[in-house]
C-alpha cells in the first residue's frame, strides 16, 4: 500500500505542529507506523491522501456511531451552518439536545454542554468538590478522563500512596489530591475508602473502560463503588464520554443498572463535532453558575453546528441499534479470536456493545496490569498487517476499537479475511 502523499504531509505537519498531530495517539508512535492523512470518509470507510481505503474501526475515537458522513447528520450541519455558525446566545437546539440526553440517560435531570470530554470531567470534578467541600479524588489505573491536571496522575509507588504527576507541569501538590487504585479491585477500593472515605469528594470511573483496551467492570465492582460512595457521602462520577451511547442506549449506567451522581458525556453526543457534557440530578447541577456558585464557562459551548450534529446522531439511535451493534461487534471479535487460535497465536478478547479489543495474551485481561502485560509487539504487528490490508484498528493496544451501524456483514467478512492472512503472516 503506497503512502507517499501521507508521508509528505506528515513531514510538513511535523515542522509546525508538535509531533505533526493535534493529539498524541494519532501519531502512530506506539505502533511504529507513521500516520496516514485522511481525505474523506463515508459509512464504514475512510480514504487517505494516496487514495487507499480502510474499514475504519477507530471512528474518530468513538463519536461516529452512525459511520462517516451520515446523510441526516451532514444535512443537519449544513442547514445549521446556513443560519450562521455561532452566536454566544442560547439557541433552541441546545435545549433539544439536553432534553434528548435527559430522556435517554437514566440518572440525568439536567445537562451542561461543554466542548470536550476533558472539559466535562474537569467541570464534574469541580462540582463534586464544591458539593462535598472535600478535595480528594479517587480514580483507577488505566482509566483516562481527559488531560486536566488532576487526572494526569500516576498511581503512587504503593497501591494506596497518593498520586504522583503523570506529566511534567502537573503540580505535586495537586497530584497528591488524586489517589489512583487498581480497576476492578473492590477490596483495595473498599480499604482505601475505609481509610480516606470521609475526605473523598468523588470517585471517578469509566464504568466500561476503553483506555486500557476495552475493559468491562468485574462482578460487583461498580456496586462496590456505589455503595461506598453512598456510605461516605462522596459523589460517584461515571465518565461515560466513551461508553455513553456506545455500550447501550442509556450507557453503562443502564447496562449495569448503577446510578451515578454525575455523568460525563462526549464523543457520540457531538456526532463528530466538539461536544461534551456533564449532567446529573437537578439538586447537583443547579450549583453550576449562573444558577449556582460553581463557575464554568465556554465561548463555543452548545455551538449550533455541533449541537445539530449531536442531535441528528442521537435521533437515529434506538434499542434495536444497540442490539445490532452488540451482535455485529461480538461476531467480529469472536471471529478474530478464532482466527488467532487457528494461527496458533494466544489471544483473548473483551467486547461490550460496539467496542472491543483483541489482546495478545494467554490469560484473561481484567485491569491495567493485565492489559499492560499483553504482547505489545504482536498487537503492533497485527495493527500494521491489518492496516496494510485495509482495516484500521486502534493504533495502540491501550485503546478500544469501535463499530458503527454502517459496519455490515460485508465489512465484517472483509475484515476477517484480512485477519486470516495477517495472523498467518504473524505466526
Ligand atoms: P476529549 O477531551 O478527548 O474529548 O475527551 C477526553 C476523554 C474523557 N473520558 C474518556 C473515557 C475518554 O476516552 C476521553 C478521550 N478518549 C481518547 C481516546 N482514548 C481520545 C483520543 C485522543 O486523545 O486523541
Amino acid at each position: 500500500m503506497k503512502r507517499e502523499r501521507s508521508l509528505e504531509l506528515f513531514k510538513e505537519a511535523q515542522e509546525i505542529i508538535p509531533g505533526g498531530v493535534n493529539s498524541p495517539v494519532r501519531s502512530g508512535k506506539s505502533v511504529g507506523m507513521d500516520p496516514f492523512f485522511v481525505k474523506r470518509g463515508k459509512g464504514a470507510y475512510i480514504y487517505d491522501a494516496d487514495g487507499n481505503a480502510y474499514i475504519d474501526y477507530v471512528l474518530s475515537w468513538g463519536p461516529l456511531i452512525l459511520g462517516h458522513a451520515h446523510p441526516s447528520v451532514v444535512d443537519a450541519v449544513k442547514s445549521a451552518a446556513e443560519g450562521g455558525l455561532s452566536f454566544g446566545t442560547p439557541t433552541e437546539l441546545e435545549t433539544r439536545l439536553a432534553e434528548k440526553i435527559v430522556e435517554l440517560v437514566p440518572s440525568v435531570e439536567m445537562v451542561r454542554l461543554v466542548n470536550s470530554g476533558t472539559e466535562a470531567c474537569m467541570s464534574a470534578l469541580r462540582l463534586a468538590r464544591a458539593i462535598t467541600g472535600r478535595d480528594m479524588v479517587i480514580k483507577f489505573d488505566g482509566c483516562y478522563h481527559g488531560h486536566a491536571d488532576s487526572f494526569l496522575v500516576k498511581a503512587g509507588s504503593g497501591v494506596a500512596t497518593l498520586g504522583i504527576p503523570g506529566s511534567p507541569g502537573v503540580p505535586e501538590g495537586l497530584a497528591r489530591l488524586t489517589l489512583s487504585l487498581p480497576f476492578n479491585n473492590s477490596e483495595t477500593f473498599e480499604r482505601a475508602m475505609d481509610d480516606l472515605g470521609d475526605t473523598v469528594a468523588c470517585v471517578i470511573v469509566e464504568p466500561v473502560a476503553g483506555n486500557m483496551g476495552c475493559m468491562p467492570p468485574g462482578e460487583g465492582f461498580l456496586e462496590s463503588l456505589r455503595q461506598r460512595c453512598t456510605s461516605h457521602r462522596a459523589l460517584l462520577i461515571f465518565d461515560e464520554v466513551m461508553s455513553g451511547f456506545r455500550v447501550a442506549l442509556g450507557g453503562a449506567q443502564e447496562l449495569y443498572n448503577i446510578t451515578p451522581d454525575i455523568t460525563c458525556l462526549g464523543k457520540v453526543i457531538g456526532g463528530g463535532l466538539p461536544v461534551g457534557a456533564y449532567a446529573g440530578p437537578r439538586k447537583y447541577m443547579e450549583r453550576i453558575a449562573p444558577s449556582g456558585d460553581v463557575y464554568q464557562a465556554g465561548t463555543l459551548s452548545g455551538n449550533p453546528l455541533a449541537v445539530a450534529a449531536g442531535l441528528a446522531t442521537l435521533s437515529e439511535l434506538d434499542r434495536e441499534s444497540f442490539r445490532i451493534l452488540d451482535e455485529r461487534c461480538r461476531r467480529l471479535f469472536e471471529g478474530l479470536l478464532a482466527l488467532a487460535g487457528e494461527a496458533g497465536i494466544a489471544a483473548s478478547i473483551n467486547q461490550v456493545g460496539s467496542m472491543g479489543t483483541l489482546f495478545f495474551t494467554d490469560s484473561e485481561v481484567h485491569d491495567f496490569e493485565s492489559s499492560s502485560n499483553t504482547d505489545t509487539g504482536l498487537y503492533n504487528g497485527f495493527f500494521r498487517e491489518m492496516t496494510q490490508r485495509g482495516a484500521y484498528f486502534a493504533p495502540s493496544k491501550f485503546e478500544a476499537s469501535f463499530m458503527s451501524l454502517a459496519h455490515g456483514d460485508e465489512e465484517i467478512a472483509k475484515t476477517l479475511d484480512a485477519a486470516r492472512e495477517a495472523l498467518r503472516a504473524m505466526a
